[in-house]
């Protein structure tokens, strides 16, 4: 096992692994930008270095700097976290040339899996389903046309560098095919640097469902089921839940198997997912790879019981997976809601400042994987997610009752939020029922997101709770019902608060 590691990220993800390295007794070196100082991520690792510049670009995508810690302070490995430079393949290759190991998969199959062209095709020759449509050779403007017309409307334009619905056009008929052929292409190439497109038949009522993968290096491929995280905005994952609501046991099986199938046929290694979407006749076809940790990993490891982080160092450190497929088990449910600093009823507008108070809450199968702590900057730099809250229950229904309850106790002042916003989607009915399409915020959440609502509605809340958790009464209380039992008795301070 590796002696020390640096951990190329921040927030909540850099918190997450550097408890995992606690665990199997790893030395941690954490990197911040001076916007950071106070950030728990800083505060845990056994080392923290001050990248200085709280830019992306002259900090958490520094390479030739984080590489130059990395070597000065004697790390084993890297690990990359998730955004920032997890697929980046030029990193991981760069990590392994100075003997430093990036934790995850080869440069090779990031590289691969972020040419969604080549990962199609590679996919489609291993016998996994892929969406029909247009993937080949010809970018010449007419001849993908002329494609097109094959497939039929509506289509989709997709950038082959793309990823995330940029240098994405929905094409409805064929006045419009070329024109949207050469849009995409301008917004792929400014976005990526490559126009190259390709076009495949639009799903029009698509659920976005994934498979959890853990490969060792020596082959040995499992999956950990499906997430569903079709509640999204703009292609940020809102809410992500375990498992799925519209699974059968049937196609849990026959997804699980092509997600192993994926991965074995590019000879993946550590932990990876595989994206399917999945139409309203429950044909599911794959979408894309991704080649690092998610940020909805922890409702897997609820509803398997399976330490993903864990098992990425050990698997990067050269250990076999000792897990057999049989050994993972499904149980219960559990949900996700992402904790972002922003303004739902204005536009989700990124919202910065201070975080005066922070209270996090706490009770049974209640997780929150968290990046702050009262006091902490929220800057404009980085991505604005504060945390995860997760739960867990036996069932769907429980579940959510349990999430409804941690939404109305978690307090985040100074900064606005999305709580209030997290807590009207797991009251709407059409959430309880479980119809979660892709289409969901935008058809049951438009006059919330586009007309500026009253905003103060989730200060009061907060405001409400605080005083119920921090008023007086308690001692009180405590006095008039002072234990007889009580060793304090004894001790002269059994009497707290004023005399009756
Ligand atoms: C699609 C689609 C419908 N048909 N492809 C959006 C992000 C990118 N990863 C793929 N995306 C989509 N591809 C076909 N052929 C609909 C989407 C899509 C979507 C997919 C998953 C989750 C949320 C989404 C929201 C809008 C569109």
């Amino acid at each position: 096992m590796f002696k020390k590691i640096l951990i190329a990220n921040r927030g909540e993800i850099a918190v997450r692994i550097i408890k995992a390295c606690q665990e199997l007794g790893i030395h941690t070196i954490a990197i911040y930008s001076e916007v950071d100082a106070s950030s728990p991520h800083v505060t845990l690792a056994d080392e923290a270095i001050n990248l200085g510049d709280p830019t992306p670009i002259e900090s958490y995508l520094n390479i030739p700097k984080i590489i130059q810690i990395a070597k000065e302070h004697h790390a084993d490995a890297i690990h990359p976290g998730y955004g920032f430079l997890a697929e980046n393949p030029d990193f991981a290759q760069t990590c392994n040339k100075a003997g430093i190991k990036f934790i995850g998969p080869t440069p090779e199959v990031i590289s691969l899996m972020g040419d969604k062209i080549a990962a199609k095709k590679t996919m489609e020759k291993a016998g996994v389903p892929v969406i029909p449509g247009y993937h080949g050779l010809k970018q010449d403007n007419k001849a993908l046309a002329e494609e097109g017309k094959k497939i039929g409307f509506p289509l989709l334009v997709k950038a082959a560098a793309g990823g995330g619905g940029k240098g994405m056009r929905i094409v409805n008929s064929e006045d419009m095919l070329l024109e949207s052929i050469e849009g995409a292409k301008r917004e792929s190439k400014s976005s990526f640097g490559d126009d190259t497109v390709f076009l495949e038949k639009y799903l029009e009522k698509p659920r976005h469902i994934e498979f959890q993968i853990l490969a060792d290096e020596q082959g040995h491929t499992i999956h950990l089921f499906e997430r569903e995280c079709s509640i999204q905005r703009r292609h940020q994952k809102i809410i992500e839940e375990s498992p799925s609501p519209v699974m059968t046991k049937k196609l849990r099986g026959e997804m699980g198997k092509a997600a192993v199938t994926a991965a074995k046929a590019v000879g993946y290694s550590n932990a990876g997912t595989v994206e399917f979407m999945i139409d309203e006749h429950l044909n599911y076809y794959f979408m894309e790879m991704n080649t690092r940790l998610q940020v909805e990993h922890p409702i897997t490891e609820l509803t398997t019981g399976i330490d993903l982080a864990k098992w990425q160092l050990r698997i990067a450190s050269g250990e076999p997976l000792t897990l057999q497929q049989t050994d993972i088990i499904q149980r219960g449910h559990a949900i996700e809601c992402r904790i972002y600093a922003e303004d739902p009823s204005n536009g989700f507008l990124p919202s910065t400042g201070t975080l005066h108070k922070v209270e996090e809450p706490k009770g049974p199968n209640i997780r929150v994987d968290s990046g702050i702590v009262t006091n902490n900057i929220i800057s404009a730099y980085y991505d604005p997610m504060l945390s995860k809250l997760i739960t867990y229950a036996e069932n769907r229904g429980d579940c959510i009752q349990k999430m409804r309850w941690a939404l109305s106790h978690y307090i985040v002042m100074g900064v606005t939020s999305n709580i209030w916003f997290l807590r009207k989607v797991l009251e709407h009915n059409e959430f309880v029922k479980g119809n979660t399409t892709t289409h969901f915020i935008d058809n049951y959440f438009s006059e919330w997101t586009k007309t500026k609502k009253a905003l103060p509605v989730e200060a009061l809340i907060s405001l409400a709770v605080y005083d119920s958790l921090h008023s007086k009464k308690e001692e009180i209380v405590r006095y008039k019902e002072a234990d007889p039992h009580s060793p304090w008795k004894h001790m002269g301070r059994w009497r707290i608060g004023k005399e009756v």
